[in-house]
């Protein structure tokens, strides 16, 4: 176009599009961020950016004029604006995915993701309802918070006897301000034989496996809170010699190996006799826990019929069987939730 023949417009337009050529000239062949920098603030400086400095020509123009040269005058913008985007992707971390990074060492050993797994109780749990339940036993459930009839009265565990104290016991006054009576934490689950029985009859074949709390002090092999198994069979001619025999199928199947089952007499009110059940497992003789038949006053308080039924139930910490089978040698390992332990298994 002759200079000379050029209206104020078209001098402002070609001005325009030096302006939009020389920044998307800059922008693109920017190296990195810095001459990225350098090339925003030359052009679009909010001061003395080129940009700027045409913006401010627009006055110039004829009033009939101004309309496109306004509308050119965004596009440009626009333009550049894109034009500077562009270049700053180029250089964020976004876009160097999938190139070669210059600092990648090939030779460093890679890292691998660990994968989460069942905490070592949860998993002794799922093992032993497994096991009970291919010796025809069906899971039992029942609250935490319970009442002293399930904790204690049913299971002939009358108002004086030194298992309800309070410093044996986490009583809940909340709970039991709600409830109308006196709630506590089951400090056993052999409140779940209670539930079960109030609601079924005989023959029954349940396990039961839930957390119980007692005040106990933290120590190798006592913890304020764990976890029992609770069994109960109730049936015509359920004897101690079934009892012993279930022990021992569910102590070989859980070891992994023939063991030997041997009981000695113990005393709990809710099962006459009371015995206390030990395998013998690396050399020694181990506890398992308690056991016996039924109390007939535990039958009572269900309304069974002492005559036709007899049943055997037995209580095993959960906690305890889990450290024989991994040789953990100290409970509160289990509850400090320290990766390095929990890793292992
Ligand atoms: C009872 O709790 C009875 N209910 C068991 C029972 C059930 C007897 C049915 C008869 C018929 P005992 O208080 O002994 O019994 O507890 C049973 C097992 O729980 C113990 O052998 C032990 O393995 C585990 N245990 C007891 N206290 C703790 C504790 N503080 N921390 C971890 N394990 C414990």
């Amino acid at each position: 176009m002759n200079p000379e023949t050029m209206t104020p417009l078209d001098s402002y337009l070609r001005d325009l599009d030096l302006l939009l050529a020389d920044a998307q000239q800059a922008f693109n062949s920017a190296t990195n961020l810095q001459e990225v920098e350098e090339a925003r603030v030359e052009f679009l400086g909010a001061k003395s950016g080129r940009f700027k400095a045409v913006q401010k020509q627009l006055g110039q123009i004829p009033g009939e004029s101004k309309p496109v040269a306004g509308q050119n005058l965004n596009r440009v913008k626009n333009d550049i604006q894109a034009a500077l985007d562009n270049a700053k992707q180029r250089f964020s971390t976004e876009s160097f995915r999938g190139q070669p990074d210059p600092t990648f060492d090939r030779t460093l050993p890679g890292s691998t993701r660990r994968l989460g797994r069942l905490h070592p109780i949860t998993q002794t749990i799922n093992e032993l309802m497994d096991i009970m339940g291919r010796l025809g036993f069906s899971p039992a459930f029942g609250p935490e918070v319970e009442d002293e009839r399930h904790n204690f009265e049913a299971l002939n565990i009358p108002a004086d006897h030194p298992a309800r104290d309070p410093l044996e016991n986490f009583y809940l006054s909340v709970a039991s301000q709600q409830h109308g009576n006196t709630s506590l934490l089951r400090s056993q689950t052999s409140t779940v034989q209670i539930r079960v029985m109030e609601k079924s009859q005989p023959p029954i074949r349940v396990i039961s496996l839930g957390r119980v709390y007692r005040p106990d002090t933290a120590d190798p092999t006592h913890y304020p809170m764990f976890h029992q198994m609770e069994g109960l069979m109730v049936d015509r001619n359920v004897t101690l010699a079934t009892l012993k025999t279930v022990l021992k199928l569910f102590a070989t199947n859980y070891l992994g190996e023939s063991v030997p089952v041997r009981i000695r007499p113990s005393f709990f009110p809710f099962t006459e006799p009371s015995v206390e059940a030990d395998y013998f497992w690396n050399g020694k003789w181990t506890e398992f826990g308690g056991a016996g038949i039924v109390d007939p006053n535990v039958f009572k308080a269900v309304g069974y019929d002492t005559e036709q039924f007899t049943g055997f139930a037995f209580g095993l910490g959960v906690e305890r069987l889990c450290m024989i089978r991994h040789g953990i040698t100290d409970i509160r390992d289990m509850y400090t939730n320290d990766v390095r332990f929990l890793r292992q298994f």
